[in-house]
């Protein structure tokens, strides 16, 4: 345990994303998602759970309001509904009552001195857009650009922080490979890397439309947000292991952010995915950028979003091929999601090795928290631990000399866990769902986490 406080202004939060909080999927104009068709289709989502009312954010604005007062954050990171403004995904329409929405909620937080985090695409694409081929079809760069200036120009003014894309790993390979999330349909010529390919020229155009319109009045900071687990050697004596690791680590999070913050793919990403690509029977399946595209593509970050959650053992079978990290002094404390481990360590090694591979970039820690599942219980012992934990290795910054900016917990409130439903449960607050008014109900940690969050870190006893 390291005391000492985090730097004056630190951005401390809590998040959500719209297709996880909001309910309300058809009211006030919006669209369908790909996230609407997907729970709707029978088999994919536990216990037949839908987004359709969520825990109701839409229409109960104030109660997520006074949530976030209890927790005493500064921050408060969103995602704003893509079909909610545009319905059918292009400006033919713009929804004013989306706008609407949005606009209002911008005031309450900042009426509650809480500043937004806005993230443009926590994957609710409209379905629409799914059915010309979504993020495998390259006009959806363009269609994403006029989204994100939309935007721009109607909150821009209320906003310092934006995110253009939550989790494009995931989006690719949750949402093209396995097809545990939408908008996964079983064509076989559906491939994760032209979907990335697509999302990160996307997200370049979305920065350089707030670069070359926006910034000098505006005068905010937009930047993408990558998933990683960090990644131990499985044996410290072996250099294949090593490697293993390395490459872990460069897929989850390298794929993304070497062409955004060093220009192109990796050279052990390129030819990862040629081994890949050989041993699958294809002979090639990364797109390469051009010359002109990886300079435009190059240095539009204003920071490094990272969500992470845990750690793995990595070792040399085939990429893939790991298995959870079980070495920390208490895994007693268990997580409600299988693929959740607690293992606060792998966060400061991967503060670190940000650092080191991107050149020192301000880092936001976008999202780090922890579930549970089956019975309630408000005093949620694992999730104080997890965050005391866990926050105490993103304080060591201070001896590391990492730029970190922010932290940002996930999640406020129980939501919609994808295809779990509701049975994994994320949230500082409890919603109990077999009350139609979907109280939000206070866990331990709310206390726990607002008492870091004014002590700012860990001051010395
Ligand atoms: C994610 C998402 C969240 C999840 C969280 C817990 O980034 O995967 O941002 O929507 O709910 O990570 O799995």
């Amino acid at each position: 345990m390291l005391y000492g406080e985090f730097k004056k202004d630190f951005i401390w939060s809590s998040a959500t994303a719209s297709y996880q909080i909001e309910g309300a999927w058809r009211q006030g104009g919006k669209g369908l998602s790909i996230w609407d068709k997907f729970t709707h289709t029978p088999g994919n989502i536990l216990q037949h759970d839908t987004g359709d009312i969520a825990c109701n954010s839409y229409n109960k604005m104030e109660d997520d309001i006074a949530a976030l007062k209890k927790v005493k954050v500064s921050h408060y990171r969103f995602s704003v509904s893509w079909p909610r403004i545009l319905p059918d995904g292009t400006t033919k329409y713009i929804n004013q009552a989306g706008i609407n929405y949005y606009k209002k909620l911008l005031d309450s937080l900042i009426a509650a001195n809480i500043q937004p985090q806005v993230t443009l695409y926590h994957w609710d694409l409209p379905q629409a857009l799914q059915d010309v081929g979504g993020w495998e079809n390259e006009t959806i760069i363009e269609r994403f650009r006029d989204y994100a200036d939309i935007l721009f120009e109607n909150l821009g003014p209320k906003v310092q922080l934006w995110i253009t894309f939550n989790e494009p790993f995931i989006i690719a390979i949750l949402g093209h490979v396995q097809g545990t999330h939408a908008p996964f349909s079983d064509r076989p010529d559906t491939l994760p890397y032209i979907v990335s390919h697509n999302i990160i020229k996307a997200h370049a155009e979305a920065w350089h439309v707030y670069n070359d319109k926006y910034r000098a009045s505006q005068n905010g900071m937009v930047s993408i947000t990558v998933n990683a687990d960090w990644a131990e050697p499985r044996n410290p004596y072996k250099q294949e292991d090593y490697d293993a690791a390395r490459s872990v680590v460069e897929f989850y999070l390298g794929w993304y952010a070497h062409p955004i913050f060093n220009g192109d793919y990796s050279p052990l990403m390129k030819r990862s995915v040629l081994e890949q690509s050989l041993a699958g029977g294809l002979t090639k399946s990364l797109p390469e950028f051009t010359p002109e595209e990886i300079k435009r593509i190059n240095g539009t970050y204003d920071y490094f979003g990272l969500n992470h959650y845990c750690s793995v053992l990595a070792f040399p079978v085939d990429f893939g091929e790991i298995q959870h990290f079980e070495a920390d002094d208490r895994t007693w404390l268990e997580s409600g999601s299988h693929w959740l481990t607690m293992t606060p360590f792998g966060l400061r090694r991967l503060l670190k090795f940000i650092k080191h591979e991107f050149g020192n970039p301000p880092i936001i820690i976008t999202e780090n928290g922890v579930s549970e599942n089956g019975p309630v219980d408000l005093n949620d012992v694992h999730r104080k631990y997890f965050y005391e934990k866990y926050i105490n290795q993103v304080l060591k910054y201070l001896l590391d000399d990492v730029n970190v900016i922010g932290y940002t917990a996930w999640s406020l409130l129980d939501n919609l866990e994808w295809a779990v439903g509701y049975t994994e449960r994320f949230g500082l607050f409890y919603i109990n769902r077999s009350d139609p008014d979907l109280p939000r109900t206070p866990k331990a940690s709310v206390s726990f986490y607002s008492s870091i969050i004014s002590c700012n870190g860990f001051p010395d006893p």
